[in-house]
């Protein structure tokens, strides 16, 4: 396989097990260079810490993005997942444009809501702003409430296979090409997720355990484009990575009074070997 180097965008939240401090390593530790564009600087992630500082690091973008074309500066695979605001957008759209390798995969986790709600910060025109980056992308890998969002459909909590393909039918006559749907759960106890690719849907259920923790969808988004880079089909990393997630939060689970994130770094040895 030709040497691959990735870019990945997303916020530094300095404190939290999220974003970059969560992708970085694991694209590392999946033997993938990996070049970083900081959306914006907090100082802890969003949900659950009062009087977070952020600095939204939009302006600069433009300029960095100037600076890598004068370098011939360019990524076998982009990776976007927080933003720091719906104007980001745009720019984030002209870095692929001008860095992305021709035959390189764009893959998008719109990382903006869970369970029904938006998290702090965004609004109509974010959403907005994610479908025109969704609809650019190779795969986008939603949770079922963002998902929804996108879709303009309504969140429920329970559903069945119907549900699930209305969600999938939405999405891809958005434009949207293939879609990683994560958190689809069809029975008690049990979790997975459904990969739509090229029109064909794939299942891979795996449990369900009864801690959740913040940041495992940057965990999931992180191994999966880590295995998926490497060669693994999307079905493979999309396993690989439902895999990975689980051993991180029953990681956590034996720490009790671990609250902001997902202990990912001591399982880090088993998501290498399985992308081996
Ligand atoms: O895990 C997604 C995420 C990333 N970055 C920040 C967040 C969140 C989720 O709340 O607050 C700053």
């Amino acid at each position: 396989m030709d040497y691959q180097r990735i870019l990945t965008i997303q916020d530094i939240s300095c404190v939290g097990q999220c974003s970059l401090t969560v992708a970085l390593p694991i694209l590392s530790a999946c033997g993938i260079e990996t070049a970083i564009l900081p959306s914006a600087v907090l100082s802890t992630h969003t949900a659950g810490f009062k009087g977070y500082t952020f600095r939204d690091l939009s302006e600069d973008m433009p300029k960095i993005n100037q600076h890598w074309k004068s370098e011939n500066i360019t990524f076998s695979a982009i990776y976007t997942g927080y933003l720091g605001s719906a104007k980001q957008i745009d720019y984030v759209l002209d870095i692929v444009k001008s860095t992305l390798k021709e035959g390189g995969k764009f893959i998008v986790d719109p990382a903006m809501a869970d369970n029904g709600k938006l998290y702090p910060g965004f609004d109509d025109e974010y959403v907005n702003a994610m479908k025109k980056l969704c609809v650019n992308a190779d795969y986008i890998l939603p949770n079922i409430t963002e998902a929804c969002f996108l879709a303009g459909l309504e969140y429920k909590e329970v559903y069945d296979g119907e549900y699930i393909n209305s969600i999938l039918k939405a999405l891809t006559e958005m434009g949207c090409k293939n879609v990683i749907l994560t958190g689809v759960s069809y029975t008690e106890g049990r979790t997975g997720i459904v990969v739509y690719e090229n029109g064909k849907y794939e299942y891979y259920e795996h449990e369900k355990l009864a801690n959740s923790c913040h940041g495992t969808g940057d965990i999931y988004a992180s191994s999966f484009v880590g295995a998926f880079v490497n060669g693994k089909s999307a079905y493979e990393s999309a396993k690989i990575a439902g895999d990975y997630t689980v051993e991180c939060i029953k990681e956590t689970a034996k720490c009790g009074s671990h609250w902001y994130g997902a202990i990912f770094e001591t399982s880090l040895a088993k998501l290498i070997e399985k992308i081996k």
